[in-house]
């Protein structure tokens, strides 16, 4: 029996371009939907406002300033022993508009810089393609995702990336956390993951399966261009894996529980198998939810499958039937508490065991490799009067999700390509746009309100992490 994780697993950070880079208009870079997000806290959603508006305050337009201090941040991953890093490349950078026919050169040699520094350090990069930062300008122009057309500028975005980097990454993802939208009834999930804004009287709902079939088309096309590029690269999905559990053994919740799962990751069958199941077409046959899928749609995701699924965990969930609604009624706003559970200070649900069990569904149903792209908890730091940071806390999240996530792969034969937790360096909160709820191995001096010196320095988790990583994750 194999007790130890594969020699060549692939240790890390994941970030994403808009969270960290800053410099939301140099080189050339044109607005994306994260530049007119403004800052929300824990009870706060974030407001996404027209346009960049005068004397609102919006906190990815200078993130930590990454853009400029990128060679700083990479010296201390190289010294925590990443050999891997998950970044994504500013759609806005390359395409600053979206619908430009020739991409921006500026953009282009920003991401052959950052990758070749990466690449110095022994450290490889890992790359999502969209990673909520779409340009803003298709969502004005065009509707966002819900308009065909952005199929073409997606693919065209994508292969001019596959093209330029084909021979420094070799692991690619199209759409990050394409499955969020499964949550309709909110206004963040749709407009970070496709630029959908919705208007009173909009079939949330219906707008919403249109989006992601568009997206999921673009994903499948990437993947056969890609691999037609360069066989060897390896281009991936990117799901949030929350596990759905039932509240009680009440067969009703079991079955409810089933159908929000079914709900939340049809996202990746379609990637995974080239098609939709059998049991979301009856439900939109039901509500009468009939998206414009072409038989060449179908071709397209039959031949660009993806070779391996990203994921992100950071909690579990469950869900109990209300007798009053029907199992089509449910959605996701309708989770309940775990009374075994604990909460983060934004009411994330602690569940170790989560991931285990998450690791084991995902291979059950689709027999691929996985990638843990995304893990962490996202809290309050304290620093000291001698400006260390104990963050036990965070110490004790990634402990217990390792050991589960190492007994998934020696215990129950989960095919692991890496583990690469969120945020290693303090960065801006996609989900409120806050500097506080931090993640980092590394702390970055700045506020909620853009206040510090934008100093790096050193938590305790970031020496235990090393020794994690130069133990192959014996040592933890
Ligand atoms: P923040 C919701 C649920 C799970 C993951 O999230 C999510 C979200 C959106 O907030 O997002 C992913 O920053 C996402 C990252 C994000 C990270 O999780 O809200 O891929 O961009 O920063 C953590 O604490």
């Amino acid at each position: 029996m194999t007790t130890e994780l594969p020699k060549d697993f692939l240790w890390g950070g994941a970030v994403a371009a808009h969270q960290l880079e800053g410099a939301w208009q140099e080189d050339g870079k044109g607005v994306s939907v994260a530049d007119v997000m403004t800052v929300g806290g824990p009870e706060k959603a974030r407001t996404i406002t027209d346009g960049v508006v005068p004397g609102e305050y919006y906190p990815n337009h200078d993130g930590i300033d990454f853009y400029h201090r990128y060679k700083e941040d990479i010296a201390l991953f190289k010294e925590m022993g990443f050999n891997s890093f998950r970044t994504s490349i500013a759609w806005t950078r390359i395409y600053p508009n979206g619908d430009e026919t020739q991409p921006n050169e500026a953009g282009l040699q920003f991401y052959d810089d950052l990758f070749d520094e990466l690449l110095r350090n022994g450290i490889e990069p890992v790359v999502t393609l969209s990673h909520f930062e779409l340009p803003y300008h298709l969502v004005t122009e065009y509707g966002g995702f819900r308009n065909r057309k952005l199929i073409e500028f997606f693919v065209r975005f994508a292969t001019t990336c596959f093209e330029r980097y084909k021979n420094k990454v070799k692991y690619w993802m199209t759409f990050n956390e394409i499955n969020n939208q499964a949550n309709f009834v909110d206004d963040f999930a749709p407009f970070t993951n496709s630029g959908l804004r919705y208007q009173p009287g909009d079939d949330r709902e219906a707008i919403m399966y249109q989006a992601a079939h568009n997206e999921l088309v673009a994903s499948a096309e990437a993947v056969q261009i890609g691999h037609a590029i360069n066989p060897t690269l390896q281009i991936g999905c990117m799901i949030a894996m929350g596990p759905i559990y039932p509240y009680s053994m009440n067969p009703e919740d079991v079955l409810l529980a089933q159908k929000a799962m079914e709900h939340n990751y049809y996202f990746a069958d379609v990637h995974v198998h080239g098609d939709y199941p059998a049991t979301l077409l009856k439900y939109w046959e039901r509500k009468g939810i009939t998206p414009e899928i072409t038989a060449e749609d179908r071709q397209i995701l039959k031949n660009g499958t993806v070779d391996y699924i990203g994921l992100s965990y950071y909690m579990s969930h469950a869900v109990k039937k209300d007798p009053a609604k029907s199992f089509d009624d449910f959605d996701l706003k309708q989770l309940v508490k775990n009374n075994y559970l604990k909460a983060s200070d934004w009411g994330w649900q602690i569940d170790p065991r989560g991931l285990r069990y998450a690791l084991n569904w995902l291979t059950d149903r689709y027999r691929k490799p996985l990638f843990i792209v995304e893990n962490g908890f996202g809290a309050y730091d304290k620093v000291e009067a001698n400006g260390q940071i104990h963050d036990s806390y965070r110490i004790n999240y990634l402990r217990a999700h390792i050991e589960q996530m190492k007994l998934a792969v020696t215990e129950d034969g989960v095919d692991l390509i890496g583990y690469l937790p969120w945020g290693p360096i303090d960065l801006v909160s996609a989900g409120t746009g806050e500097m506080d709820k931090r993640y980092g191995f590394i702390y970055v001096d700045k506020d909620n309100q853009g206040e510090g010196t934008l100093a790096r320095s050193r938590k305790d988790s970031f020496f235990w992490y090393k020794q994690v990583i130069t133990s192959n994750g014996e040592n933890l």
